[in-house]
């Protein structure tokens, strides 16, 4: 199965084309891909062909359910995936030439400091939980509305109404994309309750083929697996859908010794009972038999 995604790399890198990016790095990106895998059978997507941190791709999950958008809480359990982008904020309105860990070490340690530097804006956790509404207050005028809680209506909608084609939530929330440090890249997913499997559909704007993906189809099948258990369910496929995908043109060193490597089987994945979607906390979540070729390094585009 993860033959798709290498042959997806292997033709963004070959037959791509190239193009400027917002970050000034440069890319080449194909339009249009899709992939399915099989989650029936209790094992994750999860890219054996490098070592991908799944341990930072679960926390990151929770820290969307959570509604969190300050790196704050990622940062104190050494998940640093998100530090680069408040930092380059900070570094431009100060001038300051901080360094990485000096800057991760005060949004850790100064409250202040963190609450000023460390918010990424009405980001995923924001909208996922967290979507802002606002009711008439007369002639013109509105008043904040309370705001609604897409993953719990999701849950609820899988259980009360799993045939329906309204199970979905989006952080493409088109009034706030200003208000984001990045708007959301896996923006828009949809699921499909059959023969009691459910299914799950990732529909993803923008991929950092080299970087990203591993992370971006690992967390969306743990929510698949998530959803499943919390609704009396068992996991179906997991479909990713990319419009822009992309390789970043300083990964093509990565993406070759990547396609020299021979794909090993997927892990498989083991999940704590726990009574609500809002409660998993990093140790409900157990892989086993992950056995991948080593990492590799890359550059991530800011
Ligand atoms: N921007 C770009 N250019 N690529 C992305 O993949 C990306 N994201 C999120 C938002 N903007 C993006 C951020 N997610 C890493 C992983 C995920 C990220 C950002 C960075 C990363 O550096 N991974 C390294 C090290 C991981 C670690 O230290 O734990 C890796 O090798 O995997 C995609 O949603």
């Amino acid at each position: 199965p993860e033959a798709q995604y290498l042959d997806l790399l292997d033709r963004v890198w070959r037959t791509g084309s190239e193009r400027r990016d917002r970050t000034g790095v440069g890319t080449r990106a194909l339009f249009g891909a899709t992939m399915r895998f099989d989650l029936a059978d209790g094992t994750v997507p999860l890219l054996t062909t490098k070592r991908i941190f799944w341990k930072s791709a679960v926390r990151e999950l929770i820290w969307f359910l959570s509604g969190d958008t300050n790196i704050r809480e990622l940062v104190r359990q050494g998940v640093h995936i998100w530090t680069d982008w408040p930092l380059a904020k900070y570094r431009a309105a100060t001038g300051e030439a901080i360094d990485r860990d000096a800057f991760e070490a005060r949004i850790v340690e100064d409250d202040a400091f963190a609450a000023e530097w460390g918010d990424l804006g009405r980001v995923y956790g924001a909208q996922w939980v967290g979507w802002r509404t606002y009711e008439a207050a007369g002639e013109g005028l509105f008043r904040a509305g309370q705001p609604v809680n897409q993953i719990a209506e999701l849950v609820k909608g899988l259980r009360d109404n799993p045939s329906s084609r309204r199970n979905i939530f989006t952080g493409w929330n088109v009034a706030e994309l200003g208000g984001m440090a990045l708007p959301p890249c896996h923006m828009t997913y949809q699921y499909f309750v059959a023969d009691g499997r459910l299914s799950g559909i990732l529909y993803q704007r923008s991929c950092d083929l080299g970087l990203g993906f591993g992370f971006n189809i690992f967390e969306h099948a743990l929510l698949i697996r998530m959803l499943a258990d919390q609704c009396g369910l068992l996991p179906g496929e997991c479909i990713w859908m990319g419009a822009d995908a992309h390789v970043y043109l300083n990964h093509g060193d990565l993406v070759a010794e990547q396609l020299t490597r021979e794909p090993r089987p997927f892990p498989k994945l083991t999940l704590a009972p726990v009574s609500s979607i809002f409660d998993y906390r990093f140790e409900d979540v157990a892989v086993e038999g992950y056995e991948p070729h080593p990492h590799i390094a890359a550059p991530v585009a800011v």
